[in-house]
């Protein structure tokens, strides 16, 4: 297949550097040549991320940092997630934190009616200004991408709309602030957590969701992995580590049935902090999970 590789270097969902560094980085570490093993790879370079000061991190918003930068960036993601898609590339977006994640999703639904996102993280990012904890925007793009959050986000839904909560599933959440249970609870979200996952195995929860998406029929998938969905002692090179996660090994098991379905136009990886890992350790763990991904995608 074709890909577009689209590098979204910014670090203010995160209010932490490092993210920022992470295209370029992958890069380097061979990104392009992993995914021209098999694919034909088109790099559109990264996006513009202008320069904000810190001191002006909540001037356009008082509850969210940096929120028109990551909005602008939002809709450039968004422009360019849409026409790779409508050119039957396959897009991926790589971070970044993951706050970028808004963008993918909207350009998506510009393009596809009826999608699912499949959420690979220890948090399931749904908080808005008024739950979030931080003001961190990388804990919220998932509750903004299902029109939760502000109103003023129309524009990055300029061709398409927010998706339907029921076409989410959250894979791997174990640390989840209290506004965030609520809207779990209001919406009925699909969240399947370590132990349930443990319980019924990976491939019982692929199943199972696989389920959802044919009795909704789900055309495409989208695919939003945070480096954090793995355990804390495999990525040191991220910037909210959690306990308890999963191995590099169900993260492969998951890819390799996920990318058995054909349905999986669009990915994003996001959340691999440069200068917070030690000895490229969290950076070569990322080209090996994308090799192996990309390997299964046909
Ligand atoms: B990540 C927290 N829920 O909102 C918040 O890494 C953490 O993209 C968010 O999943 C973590 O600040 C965002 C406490
Ligand atoms: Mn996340
Ligand atoms: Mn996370
Ligand atoms: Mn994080």
């Amino acid at each position: 297949m074709n890909i577009n590789l689209i590098g979204a270097p910014t670090f203010y969902g995160a209010d932490k550097k490092g993210p920022d560094l992470a295209p370029n980085k992958l890069r380097q570490l061979g990104l392009l040549s992993v995914l021209n093993k098999t694919h034909k790879v088109y790099d559109l370079g990264n996006v513009y991320v202008p320069t904000v000061s810190t001191e002006d991190k909540f001037s356009d918003h008082s509850n969210v940092k940096y929120y028109n930068p990551l909005m602008n960036l939002n809709s450039s993601i968004a422009h360019l997630v849409s026409l790779s898609l409508k050119n039957n590339y396959f897009s991926l977006v790589i971070g970044g934190d993951h706050s970028v994640a808004l963008g993918s999703i909207a350009g998506i639904s510009s393009v596809y009616k009826n999608f699912g996102v499949v959420w690979f993280d220890a948090h399931t990012d749904i908080n808005t200004y008024k739950t979030s904890p931080s003001g961190n925007f990388h804990g919220m793009p998932l509750a903004y991408a299902m029109g939760l959050g502000d109103n003023g986000i129309e524009n990055i839904y300029s061709h398409g709309s927010p998706i339907p909560s029921k076409n989410v599933f959250i894979i791997g959440a174990r640390d989840i602030d209290s506004g965030e249970r609520e809207f779990i609870k209001e919406k009925d979200l699909k969240v399947y957590s370590p132990e349930y996952i443990r319980k019924r195995t990976i491939k019982g929860i692929f199943d199972e969701i696989m389920e959802n998406v044919k009795s909704s029929g789900i055309e495409a998938l989208h695919i939003s992995f945070d480096l954090d969905f793995l355990d804390a002692s495999l990525v040191p090179g991220t910037g909210t580590p959690v306990g308890n996660g999963f191995s590099l090994e169900d993260a492969k098991e998951f890819f390799s049935l996920f990318a058995s379905t054909n349905l999986v136009k669009s990915m994003d990886f996001v959340e691999y902090n440069v200068l917070l890992d030690k000895n490229n350790v969290t950076g070569n763990l990322s080209i090996d999970l994308l090799d192996h991904i990309f390997n299964k995608l046909t």
